[in-house]
């Protein structure tokens, strides 16, 4: 593993991105090794995950890897994305998955956390929604993330401002689970998962996947997918998205035209 480093103590699994060149960006080989070791722990019997960044970072993940976008006229973020993938493997794996932050989350990686069953943070973690800084159309199944995790109006501040949301505020709303200090942060979370892996693994397992069927349970008219996916494709057409991808790689601020 080259971007990951895994360890496992007994029923207890750890995950921890360490990508510092490309800040953890969600690349398509960083993903798929995190979808690999979340496989392998299940198969040695681990019954919680905990997927963090190294100590200190400033930069728990950049978000999707920007270089690894289409610079138009394709979905950028289709069924097979890597991004898409890591969710639906975090959300459908049968141990639960909790997310333990510090320092920024960007775009995708925003998402990853909260697919996460439990999040706890340091102080310093903050929480970025980036599409609209990019001029990508986010995708239907990450707007649902996004909305089971806070308000309809705490989400649309978050995607219409892209600006990072601190730890405390996300606290407050109930979009993470606790705030703890930095220093108590790895104590705190080992105990929350040795308790969790102390429980019945069975039980666990089946409730996560209710509660994962029940909260993504949203009536959706094919019209209405079918009339969103279209919606969708008029962004990723569109000469801002372009902008948006070219501008981050020029290292520049984009200028939006809103066509
Ligand atoms: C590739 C990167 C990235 C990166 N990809 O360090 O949610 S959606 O729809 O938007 C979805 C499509 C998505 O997730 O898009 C990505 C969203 N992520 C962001 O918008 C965050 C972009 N990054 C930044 O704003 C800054 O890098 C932060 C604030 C994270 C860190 O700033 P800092 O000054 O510490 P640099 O910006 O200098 O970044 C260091 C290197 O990492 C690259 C960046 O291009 C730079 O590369 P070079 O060393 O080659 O110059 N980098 C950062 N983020 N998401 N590459």
């Amino acid at each position: 593993m080259k971007h990951i480093e895994i360890t496992q103590d007994g029923h207890l699994g750890t995950i921890t991105l360490d990508n510092p060149k490309k800040l953890n960006a969600l690349s398509h080989d960083l993903v798929a090794e995190v979808i690999s070791a979340l496989q392998a722990l299940e198969q040695a019997a681990a019954r919680v995950a905990i997927l963090r960044a190294r100590p200190g970072v400033k930069v728990w993940s950049a978000g999707h890897d920007v270089g690894e976008l289409p610079e138009g006229g394709r979905d950028p973020l289709g069924w097979d994305d890597p991004l898409r993938n890591l969710v639906r493997t975090i959300e459908t794996c049968r141990m639960p998955v909790i997310a333990m932050i510090e320092g920024g989350v960007w775009g995708g990686a925003v998402e990853t956390v909260l697919a996460c069953d439990i999040i706890i943070a340091a102080p310093d973690a903050t929480f970025a929604v980036t599409p609209a800084r990019l001029g990508v159309p986010y995708n239907v199944s990450g707007m649902m993330t996004f909305m089971s995790a806070a308000s309809l109006r705490l989400v649309k501040e978050l995607a219409f401002t892209a600006a990072p949301m601190s730890a405390a505020r996300a606290e407050r709303i109930g979009m993470i689970n606790h705030v703890v200090a930095a220093e108590h942060l790895e104590i705190f979370t080992l105990e929350m998962a040795t308790t969790i892996a102390g429980n019945a693994p069975l039980s666990i397992a089946v409730m996560k996947e209710q509660l994962r069927v029940l909260a993504g349970a949203k009536p959706v008219s094919p019209r209405g997918f079918e009339k969103v996916q279209g919606l969708r494709r008029i962004v990723y057409d569109s000469h801002d998205y372009k902008e948006g991808i070219r501008a981050f790689k020029e290292k520049r601020k984009p200028v939006f035209a809103g066509k």
